[in-house]
């Protein structure tokens, strides 16, 4: 048995230049993980369910475990001290770590501290997602806002961790992606699924079906084709969304699927976060063989312009993202994003 500290080290060659910090930095994610599982596990007990009340500068109405889980990973990633800066889904403005030690560090963490937060308060399962890059700006200084806006093929490193019926840290350094299951007795995480690979079709497509009448036309089309009845490709598809990225794209990297959260008419740039959740998931399922795209482009290729931008998601199998971007092509961009209800 593999824990994930011990492959984290023997993995370390990959990198040439590699000192140590990004392993320790990777170390730190792992130790926030374990205190904000425990914590999920407590929720009916103790009063860590529901909202603050307060929105956060998205206007989504914080859970008090969306604070609690932003505070942990913030705290973990400063004590260890291998980040200069933190951007994360639950702050207005990037953090920076600017004491001397902070400022020379060379590595920016993006997060999505609890993806799909409301799930907690009826036991489903939510997640934490990571991104990790190397600062642009000179190390000694503080980071500046072009630090976290760089495209996701930059990214140093990603993962996810999921709450689920067992805990599991999910991570790729561009050397495949492989996941880790926590032993509760233990505390400790163990290499479960080595170099995942998504298959290359599957039977199973995830989106918020309440939302169709403002979908583009060409994910109409394309869930119109997963329901017609065609044995020969295993249709129609199963339907199967949580309402948690993490979880989501989980189990669609294990069993095949899609998952697409598309422009709608009211939403014209999607509801995922670009930097937070769309890039590290991106990478992730890439490396796993899989494909993300925002319909058209490469998630990974589009250059962000501001820290909490949108964009359309649309990520899983190859041939079924190959499917609905055959699709989405058929229409104008017009009709793709911008429909009546
Ligand atoms: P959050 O980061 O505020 O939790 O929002 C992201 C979540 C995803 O996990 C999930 O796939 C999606 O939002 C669900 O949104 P909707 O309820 O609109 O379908
Ligand atoms: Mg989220």
């Amino acid at each position: 048995m593999i824990t994930l500290s011990e492959y984290i080290i023997k993995k370390q060659h990959e990198f040439p230049e590699a000192t140590g910090e990004l392993t320790s930095l990777l170390g730190s994610i792992q130790l926030a993980a374990k205190v904000v599982n425990r914590e999920i596990n407590k929720a009916g007990l103790v009063d860590i369910i529901g909202t603050t009340g307060v929105e956060n500068v998205q206007g989504e109405v914080q859970q008090k475990m969306d604070l609690y889980a932003n505070d942990v990973f913030k705290s973990a990633l400063k004590a260890r001290g291998e980040v200069c800066g933190v951007a994360s889904e639950e702050e207005d403005e990037f953090v920076t770590f600017d004491d001397q030690e902070g400022m020379n560090n060379k590595y920016v963490v993006l997060m999505d501290p609890l993806d799909g937060s409301s799930n907690i308060d009826v036991n489903v399962s939510v997640g934490t997602i990571f991104s990790i890059y190397r600062r642009v700006s000179k190390i000694g200084e503080k980071v500046i806002l072009d630090d976290f806006l760089q495209t996701g093929d930059k990214q140093v490193a990603a993962g996810y961790v999921i709450y689920g019926s067992s805990t599991m840290l999910v991570y790729t350094t561009g050397f495949g992606t492989h996941g880790f299951t926590c032993d509760p007795s233990l505390g400790v995480f163990y290499l479960s699924h080595e170099n995942m690979q998504i298959p290359d079709d599957g039977a199973m497509y995830s989106i918020n079906e309440g939302n169709y009448l403002k979908f583009p036309l060409g994910v109409k089309k394309y869930l119109k084709y997963c329901q017609e009845i065609d044995s020969a490709t295993k249709r129609p598809y199963t339907s199967r969304y949580i309402g948690s990225l993490v979880s989501d794209v989980h189990r669609n990297l294990l069993k095949g699927g899609i998952y697409i959260y598309p422009s709608t008419a009211s939403s014209p740039q999607g509801k995922l976060r670009i930097l937070y959740e769309c890039n590290p998931m991106a990478f992730l399922v890439e490396q796993a063989g899989g494909r993300a795209t925002d319909g058209f482009r490469r998630i990974m290729e589009i250059d962000p312009t501001e820290l909490h931008q949108r964009v359309p998601f649309f990520c899983g199998s190859p041939n079924m993202m190959d499917k609905v971007e055959e699709m989405m092509a058929e229409f104008s961009p017009e009709a793709n994003y911008f429909q009546p209800v």
